[in-house]
């Protein structure tokens, strides 16, 4: 069976080989990215069968995008191919190490006619886990009825469904974007933002009154990313924060999210408690950003194992 299916828009991702302003970058390297195709190769390599699908361009990006994710040994089998819309692209700007923007071209893309229609109930019902993003309802009306639909269909049949907001304000272009996100996000089990999204959506400050907040609503376990410190996590009855591992140096920050989110629910999977997956989801989040591109630093499970194991830097 597959452990965990997700979907929603992948894209082929233009990666600039040098810094600066996008109007002096003359070689680009071609590859993908998408919230939650980075989450199904980040499992899948940490030792456990993940589904994704979308709908992809029947165009060159396309087949591109696809015989890349099913390269990696994730499920493709529900991927639709659409000739209504291009498969989308995007171009990452490095002005410095910690300025990195992305220019989404998207608009209208295959990706954005995914809807309730495509979700096989037989096909979700078999896992384990189901993992959506915020990305995905912003996309369109029926991107939006898509992303409800598979949350009810999951629910009715006992799969987790865990939750990644990952705010995306370019692409937000309906005042009712937050409203979606919170009412996803209190059906999920699992809900893990980054503490300034988390704010945003809830309207506290601190880690306690933000997990307060959603496991009053039913959530089980609010996990706050808290990038380079690592991250917070809170279920009933217990709240702790797990620091993250020193990187040297940040190479590239995007998909440094999806990386966690990939080693938290890895190790749901394996059966772990909350603190050791939060904590596989932090070695996971430093091993991505010391690596360009958003997939490229997805470790297997053998390479975190060394990871975790190498002593601490001695800074005597
Ligand atoms: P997002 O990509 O969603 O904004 P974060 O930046 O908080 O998320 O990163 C996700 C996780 O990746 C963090 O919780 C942490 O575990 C790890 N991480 C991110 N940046 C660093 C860093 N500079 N050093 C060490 N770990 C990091
Ligand atoms: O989390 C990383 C993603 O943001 C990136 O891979 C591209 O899905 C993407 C998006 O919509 O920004």
């Amino acid at each position: 069976p597959i452990e965990l299916i997700t979907f929603g828009e992948s894209m082929v991702l233009f990666n600039p080989g040098k810094a600066g302003a996008l109007r002096y970058v003359q070689h680009f390297h071609k590859q993908i990215g998408g919230a939650e195709s980075n989450v199904a190769i980040g499992v899948q390599r940490l030792g456990h069968q993940a589904g994704w699908f979308s709908r992809l361009g029947n165009d060159e990006f396309g087949k591109f995008v696809l015989s890349t994710i099913r390269a990696e040994g994730v499920d493709t089998s529900k991927v639709i191919v659409d000739d209504r819309g291009p498969t989308g692209l995007y171009f990452k700007e490095k002005r410095n190490k910690r300025d990195v923007r992305v220019t989404y071209y998207r608009k209208g893309s295959a990706a954005s006619f995914l809807s309730p229609d495509d979700l096989d109930e037989s096909y979700l019902k078999q896992a384990t886990c189901l993992h959506l993003t915020g990305i995905t309802p912003v996309l369109s009306p029926t991107c939006r009825s898509a992303a409800l639909e598979a949350v009810r269909i999951a629910r009715q049949n006992g799969v987790m469904v865990s939750f990644d907001p990952n705010i995306r304000y370019t692409l937000w272009n309906s005042s009712d974007a937050k409203t979606t996100l919170c009412a996803i996000a209190s059906q999920c089990d699992v809900v893990m933002p980054g503490l300034q999204e988390a704010q945003f959506l809830t309207g506290k400050e601190s880690p306690r009154d933000i997990s307060s907040y959603f496991l009053e609503q039913g959530v089980s376990a609010v996990i706050l990313k808290l990038g380079e410190q690592g991250a917070y996590f809170a279920v009933k009855g217990h709240e702790q924060f797990v620091p993250a591992f020193p990187v040297d140096d940040v190479v590239d920050p995007v998909g440094a999210g999806d990386g966690f989110a990939a080693g938290v629910l890895a190790g749901r999977l394996k059966g772990w408690d909350w603190d050791e997956a939060v904590r596989l989801g932090n070695a996971v989040g430093a091993m991505v950003v010391q690596t360009d591109g958003d997939v490229e630093g997805l470790p297997a499970f053998e390479e975190v194992e060394r990871f975790l194991q190498k002593p601490a830097a001695d800074v005597s």
